[in-house]
């Protein structure tokens, strides 16, 4: 029987945002912070879906495919620490109104398909650093890096040999 797959939907940021995000990053924070995302992985994860069967798959897919909604674009001038989980995050002091309703919709469809959903406010962000239990000093206000949203994407998580890989199943544009 095919297997379930661990999905979420997400923005992805373009390459060479994420190679630039990682630079930024080696400096403007201390070196022991804490576990650094790989470049590859970074992104903005918009509704988390859990474990999955191919069969839910199939309906996110086409739920998804219907999806109408504009563009915009992503200011990430914000940056926070989460001591809880131990995430260091990087995030904007403004959600744009189509990234909040985008988030909206997909989480919904989520919860309505039976994928328990966070009841915290969506709080958007990029997972900069995990395992990061101490308390960290953050980078000054002042910077901002900006991102066209032009699509949003469902991922597979994998783990192997100690890995974890973000695979994109597929990308749907937004208008
Ligand atoms: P995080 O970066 O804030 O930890 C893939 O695992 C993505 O889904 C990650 O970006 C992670 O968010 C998010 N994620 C993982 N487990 C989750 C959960 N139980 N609830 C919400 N989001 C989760």
């Amino acid at each position: 029987m095919p297997e379930s797959q661990r999905l979420f939907f997400a923005l992805s940021l373009p390459a060479g945002i994420q190679r630039q995000l990682v630079s930024w990053r080696a400096q403007a924070f201390a070196e022991h912070t804490g576990r650094p995302v790989a470049g590859a992985n970074l992104h903005m994860t918009l509704a988390f879906l859990g474990d999955v069967s191919p069969a839910k798959q199939q309906v996110f897919m086409d739920l998804a495919g219907r999806i109408r909604q504009p563009r915009f674009t992503l200011r990430l001038d914000d940056a926070g620490h989460w001591p809880r989980p131990g995430v260091v995050w990087l995030g904007t002091r403004q959600p744009p109104r189509g990234l909040l309703q985008l988030a909206d919709l997909l989480r919904a469809q989520a919860a309505r398909n039976g994928c328990h959903q966070s009841p915290m406010p969506f709080h958007p962000h990029i997972t900069l650093y995990r395992q990061a239990t101490q308390p960290v000093a953050l980078p000054p206000p002042g910077f901002c890096w900006t991102a066209e949203a032009c699509e949003f994407t469902l991922f597979a998580s994998e783990f192997s040999r100690g890995r974890t890989r973000y695979q994109a199943l597929h990308r749907w544009p937004l208008l």
